[in-house]
This record gives C-alpha cells, structure tokens and sequence, in this order.
C-alpha cells in the first residue's frame, strides 16, 4: 500500500470533507507544476490529503492532541478552536506519517498563512483556498481572479501572490462582517504581501523605464 492510499484510508471525514481534501490534492499539484516545478509533488499531496485530518475532532479531543503534541498556542490563538486542526493535523503528520518538517509546516500555515511562505506553503495555503470542490462565493471570486491574472500577468509568480494577497483580503472581511477576532498572523501575512507585490511593481517599473529609455518622472 502506498502513503496516501494508507492516508485516504485512514481519513474519517464527512463525505463533503473528504471530497474537498482530494480537491485540495488534485489542486496543490497543478500549483506546484506551474510555480515551483522542483517541488516534490508527492510530498504535497500527502501534505493535502493529511491538511483536515483533525477538522471534524471536537474541540476537546483537539486540546487533547494539543497536550500530546506540546502544541504552542497564544492566548488568542487558544480562543479559536477553528485554528487548532492546522497545528494538530501537522503533529499527526510528522508522528504518525512521518512527515518532515518542511512539508508538515505547510499543513501548520495552511489555514492562517503568514508572511514570507515558503513555495509548499503557498501551495497549499493557496490549493486549500481555490480547489474546485469550494463553492462558497469569496473561493469562487479568488479561483476567477486568480484564473484572470494567470492570462495577464507575464510572471505567474505574480498571480500566484496576488490571487494569495486577494483571499487573505476576503478571509480579513468575512471575518469582520462576522465579528470575529482575526488571527495577527494572517495580518501579518497579508501586508508582507502587499509590500512584495508594490516592490516587485516598482521594479518591473524601473526596468520597463530601462529597456525602453524612457526617462523616470
Ligand atoms: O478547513 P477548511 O474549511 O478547509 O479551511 P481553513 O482551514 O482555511 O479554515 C477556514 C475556517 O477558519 C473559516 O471558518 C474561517 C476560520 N478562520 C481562518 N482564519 C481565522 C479564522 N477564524 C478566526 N476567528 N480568526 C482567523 O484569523
Ligand atoms: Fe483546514
Ligand atoms: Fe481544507
């Protein structure tokens, strides 16, 4: 038996559940074969299918696993159960599937994002966001965005960041139309972002300028 046949046989989701995680797998590999080319694939998709592993656990049974694992929360963090099945499902990765590091760090980030992601965490920050199984309304308007840029943008790169930048922006204000409290991290995340893509602007700017001749006002 390969790893994600064990994987997928080892999920306990709902029906809807387990459909978006193989979503997110199908998703997380287009993603990484268009980006970041030398990512391991494999990785991801165990990545992907483990991401919800503990999504559908109490809250008690989370903290439980929170003790277990010497899972590290701030106090706000603490009072938002919806945030603790990213750090649980990467502890059951790295214990029980053996995941490393590198790749159970993508599942930890996966529902927060932060600033300065490494290229499997994008993917599947990005991949959970996007994949086709979504059909709220923000997933479908971020796919499109995303989808749009991909026919414009000359670095895909770019759409890749933009379409990242674009959801956390949705997630921010379904939170606050919710009266929720909003994780700093994915703040953070967010206006890291914002400055790289202005960065990156003005550079491709200065270098336009360059190539053409044409004089900076
Ligand atoms: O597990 P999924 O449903 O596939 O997606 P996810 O892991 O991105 O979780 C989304 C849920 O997490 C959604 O109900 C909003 C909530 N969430 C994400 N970031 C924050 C948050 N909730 C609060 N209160 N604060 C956050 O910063
Ligand atoms: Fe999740
Ligand atoms: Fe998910």
């Amino acid at each position: 038996m390969t790893m994600t046949e064990k994987i997928i046989k080892d999920l306990r989701l709902s029906n809807e559940r387990f459909l978006h995680t193989l979503g997110v797998a199908d998703c997380v590999k287009r993603l990484a074969e268009r980006h970041f080319p030398l990512l391991s694939t494999e990785k991801l998709e165990v990545a992907a299918l483990l991401h919800d592993f503990t999504k559908e656990y109490s809250t008690d049974k989370q903290l439980v696993l929170c003790k277990k694992y010497n899972i590290v929360m701030t106090d706000e963090e603490a009072k938002t159960p919806k945030l603790y099945h990213a750090k649980t499902a990467a502890a059951i990765a790295k214990d029980t599937y053996g995941v490393d590091d590198y790749t159970a760090s993508a599942i930890y980030y996966h529902t927060t994002g932060r600033a300065n992601m490494t290229d499997a965490e994008l993917c599947l920050y990005f991949a959970d966001y996007i994949e086709d199984y979504r059909t709220d309304k923000a997933c479908i308007k971020v796919r499109e965005y995303y989808q749009k840029l991909l026919a414009k943008e000359r670095d895909h790169l770019v759409a890749l960041k933009k379409g990242v930048l674009y959801s956390y922006d949705s997630t921010i204000m379904h939170l606050i139309k919710k009266g929720e409290n909003i994780n700093p991290t994915t703040i953070e995340a967010r206006n890291q972002l914002v400055d790289e893509i202005k960065q990156n602007g003005e550079r491709k700017t200065k270098n336009d300028r360059q190539r053409t001749g044409k004089k900076s006002k």
